[in-house]
């Protein structure tokens, strides 16, 4: 006999047992939220079949693209070999590919054909969601070019030939956008960190110079940026009152680059596939787009839609990682049983899908809303619950996508934490989520922003929601229903007494307060759901389990004094401790 036949290690031979992996497959069949979802509020013939065959091609094209994006990151190309300055972005053909796909499909153009009326947002995120997962970060670029289309229409359309480019299904026209906001100085307090300079032309164009710290998808074909209008002395106004929105092509007619020097690449924990530079701006010409000093007044408008997609992405990812996890438990055993049938893994996939569910309709009513602003049927309580819930559900998606995504590696034992399989990158890549576009903190600070700048009435737009009525009529929401109900009170009595607070509470309790209106507002749109006709049992179940934990964690901190300025001292203390 020959042994080789026999021994199952020797040399020919490494072994006979080899774990399937998890197979991806049509993320909208595999999607019962987003097909209960649709069926509820865009019952329109063609929008399932629509998304079934996007899905489809984002199984058998879109993914093999975004794996080719993480696996030949873009470089830069300084020189060329004759010493000349070049600054060229070289990106893979996979990236190409998926600009051509977008524009085609309309991932951007569907949002402004309005198609589907006040739906078309709903419909748009959704196949952005289908796509995201997939996409290799290309959706970081598409949202910056329906940022930058957005401020376009909201200003009245300055530059109609570029928000046609911006927003067209031709590949061959198609346009997309940067958002050059960061310096130096400053990301998130961008008033007092911009630096760069305007300089009127006598043709009305302006010049700029400055230094552009994080610029993300740097090969974009215009972006938007802020910058300082000097006077005829060479001065500029400081802070946010001093700040124009300027829009400028990236590339000559001839090729070369605008007045801008790529100064390098950003070597970045994830994200890779995205060119990230810092960029010199030495005499770019721009156009002034907004009033001169309504610079970020302006570009608000961009935010709230980039940070709309931020949350789709989150949740998007946390799908896909939930997908897969479940997946894999129906092939992976482990002591003697597959892991789907070990009831504790169950329990944590479980939980996962949890937050899942209620990352998703908090994303599809963020974008419902938009819809309806944009078809104008909005009523005035949709338009300040939009400006509220925009930064409370992109600072809370970003951080589940973060702890779901880092379970869900988790779900796949050590294979999670190997690179060829394809998991890591996307924890890697959920870890922006919550820096970029405004981190977890400045974000709960525009929340207070928005609430002082309504004076108060984003808050009453929030309190007088009577969505949880019709679930009254349900028994088995009795619980969901009553923490709700205690929570909302709690968190009323809180806001109430916000003005009377010491100076510096109501700070203090910023991160928690959107914590908690976060939640909240996601167990009432679980509990709508669950009180749907067609809703499932596990509807139902979903609502209860997410009303099980503490919905208000502002409430629970306040009474433990969390908020009391005099703990700043004794924070301080414990970080700077040694
Ligand atoms: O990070 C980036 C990444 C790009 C990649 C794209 C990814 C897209 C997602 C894809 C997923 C895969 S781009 C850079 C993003 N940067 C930020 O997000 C900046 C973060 N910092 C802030 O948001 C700050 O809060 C600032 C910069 C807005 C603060 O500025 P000010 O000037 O100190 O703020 P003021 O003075 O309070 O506000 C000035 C005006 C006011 O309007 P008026 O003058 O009419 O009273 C505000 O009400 O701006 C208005 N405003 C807003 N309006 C400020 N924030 C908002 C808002 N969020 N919505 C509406
Ligand atoms: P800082 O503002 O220095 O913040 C540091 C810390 O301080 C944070 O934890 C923050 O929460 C906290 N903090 C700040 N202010 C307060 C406060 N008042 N109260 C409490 N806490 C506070 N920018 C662009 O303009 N265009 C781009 O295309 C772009 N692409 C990016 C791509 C990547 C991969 C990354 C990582 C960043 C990108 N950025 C881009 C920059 C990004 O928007 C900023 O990094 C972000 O807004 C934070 O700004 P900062 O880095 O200056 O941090």
């Amino acid at each position: 006999l020959d042994s080789h036949t026999h021994t199952p290690f020797s040399r020919s031979a490494i072994g006979t047992f080899f774990q399937q992996r998890p197979l991806l497959t049509n993320p909208f069949t595999q999607d019962a939220l987003l097909r209960a979802y649709l069926q509820r509020h865009l019952p329109v013939r063609g929008v399932q079949e629509e998304l079934m065959r996007f899905g489809e091609r984002v199984v058998c094209e879109v993914e093999a693209l975004g794996r080719q994006c993480e696996l030949n990151p873009p470089a830069l190309q300084r020189y060329d070999p004759w010493g000349r300055r070049l600054d060229r972005i070289l990106t893979c053909d996979a990236w190409a590919h998926l600009r051509r796909i977008s524009a085609h499909e309309g991932l951007v153009a569907a949002a402004y054909e309005r198609t589907y009326g006040e739906w078309s947002r709903v419909f748009q995120m959704s196949k952005m969601y289908l796509f995201a997962p997939s996409a290799g970060l290309y959706t970081c670029p598409l949202a910056m070019t329906d940022g930058a289309a957005k401020v376009i229409e909201t200003l009245g359309m300055p530059a109609r030939k570029a928000f046609e480019r911006l927003t067209t299904r031709d590949d061959k026209r198609f346009w997309t956008s940067g958002q050059w906001m960061t310096e130096r100085r400053g990301g998130s307090d961008v008033s007092s960190g911009t630096e760069t300079v305007a300089k009127r032309q006598q043709d009305g164009w302006f010049k700029l110079y400055g230094f552009k710290w994080f610029t993300s998808a740097t090969d974009a074909d215009m972006t938007l940026t802020l910058a300082r209008v000097t006077d005829e002395h060479g001065r500029t106004t400081p802070g946010s009152r001093g700040l124009s929105l300027f829009l400028a092509e990236v590339w000559d007619s001839d090729g070369s680059s605008n007045g801008i020097e790529v100064q390098r690449l950003k070597d970045k924990l994830g994200t890779r596939q995205v060119p990230t530079a810092e960029l010199l701006l030495d005499g770019m010409n721009a156009r002034l787009l907004s009033e001169e000093g309504r610079g970020v007044a302006s570009i608000a408008n961009m935010l709230t839609i980039t940070r709309i997609y931020n949350t789709v992405c989150a949740v998007a990812a946390m799908r896909r990682i939930v997908h897969l996890s479940r997946e894999y438990a129906c092939k992976r055993s482990a002591f003697g049983k597959l892991l789907k049938d070990h009831a504790l893994h169950v329990q944590t996939l479980s939980r996962m899908e949890v937050e899942t569910r209620a990352a998703f309709l908090l994303t599809m009513e963020v974008c419902r809303l938009l819809g309806r602003e944009e078809n104008r049927s909005a009523s005035e309580r949709e338009i300040l619950l939009l400006r509220l819930m925009t930064p409370v559900a992109k600072l809370y998606t970003a951080k589940q996508a973060v702890s779901v995504v880092s379970e869900g590696l988790e779900s796949f034992g050590g294979q999670g934490y190997i690179e060829d399989t394809g998991l890591p990158s996307m924890l890697r890549d959920a870890q922006v989520l919550s820096i970029w576009e405004g981190t977890t903190n400045v974000l709960s600070l525009d929340v207070l922003r928005s609430i002082e700048k309504s004076s108060g009435s984003v808050l009453q737009a929030f309190f007088s929601d009577e969505r949880l009525q019709p679930a009254e009529a349900s028994p088995a929401l009795r619980p969901a229903l009553a923490s709700l109900r205690a929570s909302l009170s709690a968190l009323k009595r809180f806001c109430e007494t916000a003005a009377s607070r010491p100076t510096g509470a109501i700070e203090l309790s910023a991160r928690d307060l959107a914590y908690s209106l976060a939640r909240v507002y996601m167990g009432a749109l679980l509990v709508d759901h669950a009180a749907w006709e067609h809703a499932t049992h596990t509807d139902v179940y979903t609502a209860l389990r997410w009303c099980d934990q503490d919905v208000c964690p502002v409430v629970s901190r306040d009474a433990a004094g969390c908020f009391d300025p005099q703990t700043t001292a004794m924070d301080s203390a414990l970080v700077y401790d040694g």
